[in-house]
């Protein structure tokens, strides 16, 4: 289409500007028509500031509307959006900035200090600040500026925002996504999931990954729909809102959570019309239990950072439990064995993927991304799995090594390289173990020096040492002390030995 995201967004809002798009937690909302004038403003603050088309926008803040306008302000004036998890620490954020000098940094107030520190080292010229509440020096200043902004044109190469994803070699990758990568998967999804209008979708996800921010905001915004527009996923709050609500998304944990409530049933349910899942495996127990408690059945879909949604479950056929559905139109998929041929139905193989919707490589990384891509062009997603008979396609594991806690990334690398580097360790191991709640927890398997730096350090400091170094969700829930670690003829740690020991 070559058209910039936002306007292929705006050209499908209500024509009533009085429609409602965000509704808040105190029952006030915003419009489309604000979200016009406020992105407005804020596009026109961002040219003033000196940011030119190409540069990058960072934002590590709470999900709120303005944190929303920010992105769809970045997108109107060309610049590339780099959100950031707020449970990133000191040095996870030195790196992101470091690496993608952005023009701009907008920070949470309590980080001012620490941001101020961090982008004077890094180049980037400037701090603004945006609260939990949508206030702070961001607002202030966008506040005087004309609401009209003209759109600036992009093509289907342009880049719109880049998203981090860590690597498993230690340092983080910068997912370079187009506005032709995301709007494709834009209008493929808001078709394939059948959006209608009147459609309303409880927003519970965070906004600073694929899910919360483009799979979820993308298609409510095509379709011109309000989204109950929540902080971020509390159980209270999900129950009370689904009755007025007809779409919902979650990760797998969401749905175990809801399942946990005895309040919650056919009744909670009345007014919905799909419930979606992914950026986790779902339990078939989860799946059958969820259709036997509310009437509905989950459609399970699954992609990545790299290139937003691959697969997913029709919405009006069948949705097989365990499976993640079909290839979405215009994606290819392809399984294939070691040797890079394609396996036979029902033959497990490594998962690659092509399509529109596919990244345009790594940020700085042209050595990298030219690894993680075959020679006629299909992503190596890292996945491993398998097609039925029917077509439906399952991921039965990863050959990466990756944990996904709560629907959130967390590399063993990052966290071994930090036990490692601790007085009193020999080496350590770090893999996912079932959890009842997160799907996986991270844990650590330790190995101490045979002296007494090593007899003095326990389960608690190793955990107080990570949790002051690295986001929460990274912070394993368990430690356990071993005398050693399980290697094959090459010396490599058997991490599936590990797990089956320590998986009861
Ligand atoms: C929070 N904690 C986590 C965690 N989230 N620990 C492990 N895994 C997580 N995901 C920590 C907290 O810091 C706290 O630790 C303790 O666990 C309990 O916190 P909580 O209050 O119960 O957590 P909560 O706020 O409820 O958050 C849990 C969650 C949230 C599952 C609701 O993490 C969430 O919304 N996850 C969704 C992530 C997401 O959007 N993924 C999509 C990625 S896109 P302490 O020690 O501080 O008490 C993608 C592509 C695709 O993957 O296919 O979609
Ligand atoms: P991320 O890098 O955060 O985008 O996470 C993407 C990874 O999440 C994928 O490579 C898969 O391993 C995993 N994932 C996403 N959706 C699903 C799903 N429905 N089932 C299993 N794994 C999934």
């Amino acid at each position: 289409m070559n058209e910039n995201l936002y306007t292929q967004l705006s050209a499908r809002f209500p024509q009533d500007p009085a429609a409602p798009c965000l509704i808040l937690g105190g029952g006030s909302a915003w419009t489309y028509g604000d979200i016009g004038r406020a992105s407005g403003r804020m596009a026109n603050l961002l040219v003033a500031l000196g940011l030119k088309p190409g540069d990058r926008v960072a934002a590590q803040v709470e999900k709120t509307p303005e944190a929303l306008i920010l992105y769809l302000a970045a997108l109107r004036a060309g610049m590339v959006f780099l959100p950031l998890n707020p449970a990133y620490q000191r040095n996870e954020l030195d790196y992101f900035l470091k690496d993608a000098r952005p023009g701009l940094f907008v920070c949470r107030p309590p980080m001012r200090v620490l941001a101020e520190e961090l982008a004077q080292q890094a180049g980037v010229p400037h701090v603004l600040e945006l609260d939990d509440a949508g206030r702070g020096s961001l607002i202030a200043m966008a506040a005087p500026q004309p609401d009209a902004f003209a759109t600036v044109p992009r093509t289907d190469a342009d880049l719109a925002a880049i998203l981090y994803t860590s690597g498993t070699t230690g340092r983080s990758k910068g997912a370079m996504l187009s506005h032709g990568n995301l709007a494709h998967n834009a209008r493929t999804l808001h078709r394939y999931w059948q959006f209608q209008p009147g459609d309303v979708l409880l927003h519970m996800l965070p906004i600073f990954h694929v899910h919360g921010l483009f799979v979820a905001c993308h298609c409510a915004l095509l379709n011109g729909s309000a989204m109950f527009f929540e902080p971020k996923f509390d159980l209270a709050r999900a129950l009370q809102l689904l009755p007025q609500a007809t779409v919902f998304m979650g990760v797998p944990t969401y749905y175990v959570r809801l399942l946990q409530d005895p309040a919650f049933g056919r009744e909670t349910c009345r007014s919905m019309r799909l419930f979606i899942s992914g950026s986790a495996p779902l339990l078939k127990e989860t799946f059958e239990d969820f259709q036997a408690r509310s009437g509905h059945t989950i459609l399970e879909r699954y992609g990545m950072t790299e290139g937003g949604m691959f697969t997913s479950n029709p919405c009006a056929g069948e949705r097989r439990g365990g499976t993640v559905g079909f290839p979405l139109p215009g994606t290819e998929i392809r399984i294939v064995d070691a040797d890079g041929e394609p396996v036979p139905p029902g033959t497990v193989g490594r998962i690659q993927v092509r399509g529109e919707n596919v990244f345009v490589g790594y940020w700085g990384m042209p050595e990298k991304t030219k690894e993680e891509f075959t020679a006629d062009g299909f992503f190596e997603t890292g996945d491993l799995g398998s097609r039925d008979a029917d077509g439906y396609i399952s991921i039965s594991g990863r050959s990466k090594d990756l944990v996904i806690s709560g629907g959130l990334n967390v590399y063993p690398k990052e966290i071994e390289e930090l036990i490692d580097a601790m007085p009193g360790v020999v080496e350590s191991a770090v893999i996912g173990l079932p959890h009842p709640d997160f799907g996986e927890a991270v844990s650590a398997m330790v190995v101490r020096q045979k002296n007494p730096a090593g007899a003095a350090l326990t389960e608690a400091q190793i955990i107080a040492a990570i949790k002051d170094k690295l986001a929460n969700f990274k912070v394993p829930k368990r430690v356990y002390l071993v005398d050693d670690l399980p290697r094959n003829a090459m010396g490599k740690v058997q991490k599936n030995l590990l797990r089956q020991a320590y998986s009861s």
